[in-house]
């Protein structure tokens, strides 16, 4: 479908050329021989994967338009990784569960609900259009989920926990909203 580039722009947004970087904290260096990946919470079986094991999972890509709640967007992004469909399927989910912890190094955490993870675009990035992430913008993996502000898109993930009730992660602590939808302007928690 043909669409105008500003039918892709949520409102408040602008369209960037370049790729920023934006996080809370350093870099964090990346030991492949200590990384691992944890599906924990409301499963039957908790699984830990090596990261040998994370990259022999299959991969695909995905071309999506991406939105940061500090008002830029940058459209037409491909990134390459382990659909979320595919690191769930490890793992016998329990019914309750409704809502999703992701976990990144240096105990950054953020929320979203299971249906965003289980949907066709969420990926567990490695690539960004072409080569690989660098390690400012998540190498050696980060979740991308295209339909939520970026906050929800951590770097540098290591895990996932399946919950029954929403919970906020790091900056949802801090003023942004719990769900996060560009279309719906749900930038903060609170007007001020
Ligand atoms: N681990 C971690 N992931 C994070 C963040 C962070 O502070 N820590 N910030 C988020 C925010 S606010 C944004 S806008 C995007 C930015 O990703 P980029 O630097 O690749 O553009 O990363 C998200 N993922
Ligand atoms: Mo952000």
């Amino acid at each position: 479908m043909a669409h105008r580039s500003e039918d892709r722009v949520p409102p408040g947004q602008r369209v960037t050329e370049k790729w920023p970087v934006l996080h809370y904290g350093g870099v964090p260096r990346f030991d492949p021989a200590s990384w691992d990946f944890r599906i924990f919470g409301l499963v039957e079986e908790p699984v830990r994967l090596s990261y040998d094991e994370f990259r022999a999972l299959p991969t695909t890509s995905i071309t999506r338009d991406i939105h940061c709640v500090t008002t830029w967007s940058r459209l037409g992004m491909t990134f390459e990784g382990v659909p979320a469909r595919a690191v769930l399927d490890l793992v016998r989910i329990r019914p309750e569960a409704r809502f999703v912890m992701v976990h990144a190094e240096a105990g950054f955490e953020t929320n979203l609900p299971l249906e965003y993870l289980l949907a066709d675009d969420a990926l567990f990035a490695s690539r960004a259009d072409g080569a690989d992430l660098t390690p400012e913008h998540g190498w050696p993996l980060r979740l991308v989920i295209p339909r939520l502000y970026f906050w929800k898109s951590a770097k540098w993930v290591r895990g996932i926990e399946l919950m029954a009730e929403d919970r906020a992660g790091f900056w949802e602590r801090n003023g942004y909203h719990m769900h996060g939808d560009p279309w719906k302007e749900e930038r903060y928690s609170q007007p001020w």
